[in-house]
Order: structure tokens, then C-alpha cells, then sequence
């Protein structure tokens, strides 16, 4: 297959995403294409050629079951295999079935007795063995059996050699969600999606639904084989239009999720506050007002009525100019469990968002810090959450920064069923513009022992096996897909939503080698020209490129030093700092960070349990990647590394960009070996990436050299 390698945006300028004719596509054009012009990205149909070719058996009824036969009866036609629903004579290589699914071949049975020795499987987990020349893929519910499908892709050829012991999957989270962004009308400023970077949404265009239904399944089928069982269809900002997707525009709503279903993917709405003045004319919203409780457990039963398998409410309250329930002098508690009781009797679940901070501030005063806001607002509410209330904090306490420590918060409410949210869309790390494989970033604050090395850690916390009584409240993240032929702008930003699903399966995965499975299902070793150089170059582009992200943009974990101009795209070092929204790295000619100890600074050290709170409260203790999110330094201080502050900024602004000339080499070999439309658009953004990354490198060096008059030992320009 070939793709147009035309960007969806100019190059140059970076991803603009107000107007219609950016984040928005305006009526009638449509990059995406239909069907065949979409790329397959990691279910291309050469990953199916090793089950394709073989005899297959599927046992079981129902939606997921009928989706698992169908790929398999397609990927039989065009690789040679054979597909049955119903057990014969007939011998038999691959058997997938539900355990009550009644008998199975002579071959199947003893392993399937074996495979299910050791109690139930679970509603999505799955086993599989091999022997004497059969493998076999056990599930006690449909979606197991989708998932083990999957499974089998991944395993390629290999799931088809030699034996394999039983081994039993189950997913870590219950709850694996993506959060879109998407708007239904173009929003004048944010365009057809907020913080998109691949053109369009899927789901609305200019207004209305798209009904690209196929397009959906599409998307459906891949987060199905990455693990992800949960969407929220619409921006966490509810605007006007998008109000109604609760009431008259439901059918919209109803017809993703009828296309998800097969996919074991449920849909969940962002819904506003206001929704019972905005939208039921009534005086209030106010959480304990009767008329408000009936209007919402009213308007929930008619989405119920409509999609049975609803998944629940997303809400951003009193957060960024969002209503909520500080109107009417209530707490979050009152306000989530408002919507909570509605959802309830249909078993939905209310993800409500923890991000809330005074977006009003004043830079002179310096006692008020964002980091601290999500803790000071939730942690005295623990214990006051009904069951089917998720509590939704982004992973560090800021915002999506490149680099920040673990969110408090996940500390601090036992109680309490927490999610964590991620940032897919690459809003902080370079816009889908530039490489940046996030899934490294995640594994470290997922594998963050908030109580120590060795403790339970943040996986542990969203998957309900942390130190206190409440059920996982799993993870969720911010989509990057769009209708861009290549889904997310940069093709390479596909390994992030794949990677982010895999983690939420198992948060134990290495990166690296999750990478690997991407490339592996990606570029089958069949479509591509040299699959040891496809690999080396990819993990070489990639592996490492959050920390060369890290290195030419905001060091030491300072954060924002974005354009708000360029939305957020591109350095300016105090584009935000005397703004309203936050202050975040107090530079001055004799030093630079932030203190937020609690001996001199905003106590935020404090919100953490031992050791961290000692860890990060100490100037010498406190990990260098770190230090000026928590301390106030000269330039001249020492890092950890032995290198200076001022000098480590210097240094490392080099070498990153020294870095991503590198990836460009790199991938130019590439040339003639991939799919020229994927090696083109790489190829395309790598330019854009250099450009970038040394407008960064200029712009930062410039300031701190400026600000401090320190020159740089090794003696490079610096202006
Ligand atoms: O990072 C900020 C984004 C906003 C977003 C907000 C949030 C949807 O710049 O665009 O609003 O986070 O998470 O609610």
C-alpha cells in the first residue's frame, strides 16, 4: 500500500490547531480517505499470515466470539487456512474457544482441562497452550477470546512451534480507556479536536457525526489489539453542541458505540455540570437539589435505555472555566457522586477528573502552587467517593510535562478507586511533529513505588491491588489518533497508542520490548526490504527519543517553557511564566526552579508519604532530572552528575540536538526499504524536528546565558 505523504499541516510552522483548516477540516475534505487508504498500522493483513495458514477452530457464541471467527475466516481466505465454527472430524491446528462452548477435538481436550486447572480465566483473561501439534486459546467470556486472537497475532509464527506450557493473560486494569478530545463543532480556538495533531476527529466533522462507521470499526479492531476497552467520545471541555450527545443527539453516540461493540470497546460520554440547567432548563445544578438528582438519574436511564453497555460519565468540573459544584458551595465528593448515583443502577462508572487548579494567578504571589492544587482539593475528600467513582489525576501533578514526579495524589486517597491519566496526544512532547516514544515515561511513573523501593507502586494503585481497600480505577489517556491516513500525523506516533494499551494490560512490560512488538506486527518482516536494518533504525530513533525530547526542551524538570502563541508548540521560555495560569521556573540572574520544599518554598514536598518526602525535600538527595521542579538553585550549584545547572542546560541542549540530526541520518536509510509513503512522512517530520529541536536549543541556551553571564566551558555559540 501507498500513502499520499503530504502533511496535514505546513511543516514548518508547527501544528496550528485553531480553524477549520487545521485542527478542523473544513466539509469535503477528506485526507483520510476511505477504506484501502487508511493504513493498517499494527494489523496489517501480512501479521495474520501465520494463523491465516492454519486449520482453525472457534468455539463459543455471541458478539465477541462472531468478531473473532470473522478475523479468523479472513485471514484464512487470504493466506490459505481453514476456518470452522463447529467441531468435526477434521484435524486441526489452532483451537480458540469458550470453556462451555461444549466438546472440543480429542487434541484440545486435555489441554484445555490443563489450561483451566487453575480456577476461572476471568471476563477478558485468556489461556493458551500447545501440544502434539495443537494450540489452543481458552476464555471463560467472549472478550477473552478476542483478546487471546490478538494474542496469537502477536505471537506470529512462533505460537504455531514446538509446545508451549499453559500459561494464563489477564489484563492488570479493568477500566483501559482513551479520552477524546474531539469536539462535534469546530471550537474557534481548539478547531475540530483539542490538542489534536492528526488531522480531524473520526467521529465528528463541522457539527455533526460523521457516520464513517468504517473507520470507526477500524479503530475499534486496533485498540482491541492493543488491549484498550474503553473510549470517552467527546472533549473533556463540553461546549454547547456537545452538551446534547446526553440527550437529543444520543443516536450519535449510540451508533459508535454500536460499531465499538464487536470490538469489546464500551463508550463513555464527557458531560458538563450544568447539564440539568443547560440542558433541563432547571434553575440549579446543585448536587443536592431532588430535581437535579431526578433530572440526572432520568436523563442516565434514557442512555441506558438506548446503549445497554454504556460505560459511564468523564467530567471536568471546576477546572479551566468548567462548571462544577464550587457554584453552589459543594465539594467534588457531592458533585461525582451525584452522577455516580445515577449511574449506578446500570453499573456505569463516573471517571471524575482530579485536575483542578486555580487558573488565575498572580506571579507575585508566591504561595500558590499548581502542583499542589489536585492534592489540596482531593485528599481530604477520600473515603467520601462512592464505589463507581473514579477518581481521574494525570500521572505528575502539573500537566503533562516531558518530565515530573509521580502525582501525590495517587499517595494519598486509599479509599479511593484512582485512575491515572496519560497525555497520547502529543500536546508537551513535540505534536506529533517529532519523534518522541512515550511508553519509557509511563513505565517509570507507572513503576513508581510512592510508599519506597519495593512498596506497592502507581500500577498497583490504579489496578486496585495498592495498600488501601478501593477497587483499580485503571488508566485512562488522551487519544492521538485523527483521520489522518496515517491516524496519528506521524506515523511513528502510532507505537504511542499501541504502547499506551499494552501497558494498561501489563504495566510490567518493558518498553523496548513493546516496541519490538509493534515493529514486529507493523512491519512484518515480509513487507519490508532489510528487517534487521527496519528494527535497528526504529529502535534507535526511538527508544530513546523521550529523553532526547527532554534534552533540547525544559530542563531539570522545570516544564511550560511552551509557546502559548503556537499553542503550546515550540520554546518560549517565559511565554507562560507571568501568565495567569502558573509560574514554573522563577529565573533570575542568580539562579533558577522552583521551591517547593517545605523549609522555604510551597510545602509541596510535604504532600508526599516517606521517603520522597525527604527524597525531594533535600537539595543533595533530590534525583537531577528533578531538581528544579523542587528547589530554587544558583546556576553554579553541582548536580548529582557533577556538572553544574547552568552547564548541564548547555550541554544538553547540544546534545539533543546533536541527537535528533542522528535519527535524521538514521532514518534516511531506510530509503527504499519501508513503504516510501511512511518512510516520506517521517522523513518529512525529522526535518521539522531538527528545525525545532534547534530552535529550542538557541532559544533556552540564549536565555539562561543572558540571565546568568555564565559561559559555556566547551566554548560553542551561544548568542
Ligand atoms: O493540558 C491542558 C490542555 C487543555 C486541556 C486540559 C485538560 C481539555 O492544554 O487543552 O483541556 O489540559 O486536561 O483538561
Amino acid at each position: 500500500m501507498s500513502l499520499p505523504s503530504a502533511t496535514t499541516g505546513p511543516a514548518t510552522a508547527g501544528p496550528a490547531t485553531a480553524g477549520p483548516d487545521a485542527a478542523g477540516h473544513a466539509a469535503g475534505d477528506d485526507p483520510a480517505g476511505r477504506g484501502g487508504d487508511v493504513h493498517a498500522a499494527w494489523l496489517p493483513p501480512e501479521a495474520f499470515a501465520p494463523l491465516g495458514s492454519r486449520r482453525v477452530l472457534v468455539r463459543g457464541d455471541g458478539v465477541l466470539v462472531d468478531t473473532v471467527f470473522d478475523e479468523v475466516e479472513r485471514a484464512c481466505a487470504r493466506h490459505g487456512g481453514r476456518a470452522d465454527r463447529t467441531a468435526g472430524d477434521r484435524a486441526v491446528d489452532l483451537v480458540l474457544a469458550l470453556r462451555d462452548a461444549g466438546p472440543l477435538p480429542a487434541a484440545a481436550t486435555a489441554l484445555a482441562r490443563a489450561a483451566g486447572a487453575d480456577g476461572p480465566l476471568g471476563g477478558e483473561g485468556f489461556a493458551l497452550a500447545r501440544a502434539e501439534g495443537v494450540t489452543v486459546v481458552l476464555a471463560d467470556a467472549p472478550a477473552g477470546l478476542l483478546y487471546g486472537l490478538f494474542h496469537l497475532v502477536r505471537l506470529g509464527a512462533a505460537a504455531f512451534e514446538g509446545d508451549h506450557p499453559v500459561r494464563r493473560h489477564a489484563p492488570a486494569m479493568a477500566l483501559r480507556m482513551l479520552d477524546h478530545w474531539d469536539n462535534v463543532d469546530v471550537h474557534p480556538v481548539m478547531g475540530q479536536v483539542e490538542r489534536g495533531y492528526a488531522g480531524g476527529s473520526i467521529f465528528w466533522r463541522a457539527g455533526a457525526a460523521r457516520r464513517d462507521l468504517d473507520r470507526v470499526r477500524a479503530y475499534g479492531r486496533l485498540l482491541a489489539a492493543c488491549g484498550v476497552n474503553a473510549i470517552s467520545v467527546n472533549n473533556v471541555n463540553v461546549h454547547a453542541t456537545e452538551a446534547r450527545l446526553l440527550t437529543d443527539r444520543l443516536g450519535d453516540v449510540a451508533e459508535l458505540a454500536d460499531a465499538l461493540r464487536p470490538y469489546g470497546v464500551r463508550v463513555h460520554l464527557s458531560v458538563t455540570f450544568a447539564a440539568p440547567v443547560v440542558l433541563g432548563g432547571l434553575p440549579t445544578a446543585d448536587p443536592v437539589d431532588p430535581a437535579v438528582r431526578a433530572w440526572w438519574a432520568a436523563a442516565t436511564r434514557r442512555v441506558y435505555a438506548r446503549i445497554p453497555d454504556f460505560g459511564g460519565y468523564v467530567v471536568k468540573a471546576d477546572s479551566e472555566g468548567q462548571p462544577g459544584p464550587f457554584t453552589y458551595g459543594r465539594d467534588h465528593a457531592d458533585g461525582a457522586n451525584l452522577l455516580a448515583e445515577a449511574l449506578a443502577p446500570f453499573g456505569g462508572v463516573v471517571h471524575w477528573r482530579a485536575f483542578v487548579y486555580n487558573h488565575r494567578q498572580d506571579w507575585r504571589d508566591r504561595s500558590t502552587d499548581r502542583a499542589r492544587a489536585a492534592y489540596d482539593h482531593f485528599a481530604p475528600l477520600d473515603g467520601r467517593f462512592r464505589d463507581n467513582v473514579v477518581v481521574q489525576a494525570k500521572f505528575g501533578p502539573i500537566d503533562f510535562q516531558p518530565r515530573e514526579p509521580v502525582s501525590p495524589v495517587l499517595a494519598a486517597m486509599p479509599a479511593t478507586r484512582l485512575a491515572v491519566e496519560f497525555q497520547v496526544t502529543q500536546e508537551y512532547t513535540g505534536q506529533q511533529q517529532h519523534v518522541c516514544y512515550l511508553a519509557p515515561c509511563w513505565s517509570e511513573a507507572l513503576t513508581f513505588a510512592p510508599w519506597g523501593p519495593g512498596g506497592p507502586t502507581v500500577a498497583d494503585v490504579a489496578a486496585g491491588s495498592g495498600p488501601g481497600p478501593a477497587a483499580g480505577g485503571g488508566l485512562a489517556a488522551v487519544a492521538n489518533v485523527g483521520d489522518d491516513p496515517f491516524w496519528t500525523g506521524h506515523p511513528l506516533a502510532q507505537a504511542n497508542l499501541y504502547a499506551y494499551g499494552r501497558l494498561a494490560w501489563d504495566p510490567g512490560l518493558d518498553p523496548v520490548a513493546v516496541l519490538d512488538e509493534w515493529i514486529d506486527l507493523t512491519f512484518p518482516a515480509s513487507t519490508v526490504g532489510d528487517p534487521a536494518l527496519v528494527r535497528e533504525t526504529l529502535h534507535a530513533v526511538m527508544d530513546d527519543s523521550w529523553r532526547t525530547y527532554e534534552r533540547y526542551t525544559a530542563p531539570l524538570g522545570v516544564g511550560f517553557m511552551v509557546s502559548p502563541a503556537r499553542h503550546h508548540y515550540g520554546p518560549d521560555v517565559d511565554g507562560y511564566e507571568y501568565s495567569r495560569w502558573g509560574t514554573y521556573h522563577f529565573a533570575d540572574r542568580d539562579g533558577v526552579g522552583v521551591d517547593r520544599t517545605r523549609a522555604t518554598g510551597t510545602g509541596f514536598t510535604g504532600q508526599y508519604p516517606p521517603p520522597w518526602s525527604q527524597v525531594y525535600e533535600s537539595l543533595s538527595d533530590c534525583p537531577d532530572e528533578l531538581l528544579l521542579f523542587f528547589h530554587h538553585v544558583p546556576y553554579g550549584h553541582v548536580l548529582r552528575s557533577g556538572s553544574t545547572v547552568i552547564q548541564h542546560i548547555y550541554d544538553t541542549h547540544f546534545a539533543g540536538v546533536q541527537q535528533v540530526a542522528g535519527m535524521r541520518q538514521r532514518w534516511r536509510r531506510l530509503a527504499g526499504v519501508i513503504d516510501p509513503a511512511v518512510h516520506a512522512r517521517v522523513a518529512e517530520r525529522l526535518e521539522e524536528q531538527l528545525r525545532c529541536a534547534i530552535e529550542w536549543r538557541d532559544q533556552v541556551n540564549t536565555y539562561f546565558f543572558r540571565k546568568s553571564g555564565v559561559p559555556d566551558v566547551r566554548g560553542r555559540t551561544i548568542h
